[in-house]
């Protein structure tokens, strides 16, 4: 059997193996209380890129760990998004209407089933996460609270509220904690779960470089996009006003900046995959190089 090389041809090879896994990790609609469990597979199928459970395998892989174990701890990392998907959609936070191209949850079920529905995703995924280690679960923790995630979902919400339009420096803290601090973490909880052992370091290091690149191209495309590439309408951001990269940098610099990024998470897929003795070594660190740069490349 021939190793992935591209991200494309990974993805390819595993979409199958997530979208079984979280099959069968979410309880059916029919099972009591169906609304509830309704709700939560309406924000979860069909889904988005599933990055983050892509990630956390190819944090397995590249630490020359088990994949096919990271399997239910990656389909967690999505879990666990998706909660925050559904959260942020609320009036109470963003009020989005649309989420991957379909009334968000709680249009569809109300705003209390939507609450419910992200809390029990949010504790469905740390009961998966498990699978992977106590290492795993202490990882996600930090990546998803307020030390993370919801840390940086506060910041940015406290600096909406404001008249004072921030510097570039708090919009880099806020997608760093908001965005990144997941993508970072589904790398590491991969890595853990796969049994990666040794300094993960620079997988972290990679992990921050591409969790700000991925932000960068999520801000270009909400300009450059069409709703069907982006799942809503465009130029959302700049009709809240919200803080961005384009907004800062202009369109031309905020590229640059992401392909930069790209570039130095690139540089260390090197370090990241030494000390296994596998012959997939130059395979895995082309891997690593070819995601980093499909991250600033992709057009949803
Ligand atoms: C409500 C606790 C809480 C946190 C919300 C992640 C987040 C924090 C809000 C989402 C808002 C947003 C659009 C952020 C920009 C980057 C981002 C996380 C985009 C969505 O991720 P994708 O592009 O989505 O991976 P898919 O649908 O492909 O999974």
């Amino acid at each position: 059997m021939t190793v992935a090389a591209t991200f494309a041809d990974f993805a390819t090879e595993w979409a199958p193996r997530i979208e079984g896994a979280l099959e069968e990790i979410v309880p059916a609609s029919d099972a009591r209380p169906g609304e509830l469990h309704a709700a939560m597979r309406h924000a979860l199928f069909p889904g988005g890129k599933r990055l983050r459970p892509m990630l956390a395998l190819i944090g397995a892989r590249v630490t020359g760990g088990d994949v096919e174990a990271a399997v239910r701890p990656g389909a967690a990392l999505e879990l666990l998004h998706t909660y925050s998907l559904v959260h942020d959609d609320l009036p109470c936070m963003d009020d989005d209407d649309l989420r991957r191209g379909r009334p968000t949850c709680h249009k569809v079920f109300g705003d209390a089933v939507a609450v419910l529905a992200g809390d029990a995703l949010l504790t469905l995924a740390f009961e998966v996460v498990a699978e992977g280690g106590a290492a795993a679960v202490r990882c996600l923790g930090r990546a998803a609270g307020s030390l993370g995630m919801v840390g940086g979902q506060a910041a940015d919400l406290a600096a909406e509220g404001r008249e004072d339009p921030g510097s570039f420096e708090e919009l880099r803290w806020i997608h760093d904690h908001k965005t990144g601090a997941l993508i970072t973490a589904s790398l590491e909880v991969g890595a853990l779960a796969g049994g990666a052992g040794g300094n993960l370091s620079s997988l972290r290091q990679y992990g921050e470089k591409i969790g700000r690149a991925f932000q960068i191209a999520d801000d270009v495309l909400d300009v450059t996009g069409t709703a069907e590439q982006i799942g809503k309408p465009p130029g959302s951001d700049e009709e809240r006003r919200k803080l961005t990269y384009p907004a800062i940098l202009g369109l031309e610099e905020a590229r640059a900046q992401a392909q930069a990024l790209a570039d130095e998470a690139a540089a260390l897929a090197g370090a990241i995959c030494a000390g296994g003795e596998r012959s997939t070594l130059d395979v895995d660190q082309g891997l690593l190089q070819d995601l980093a740069s499909r991250i600033v490349t992709r057009s949803a």
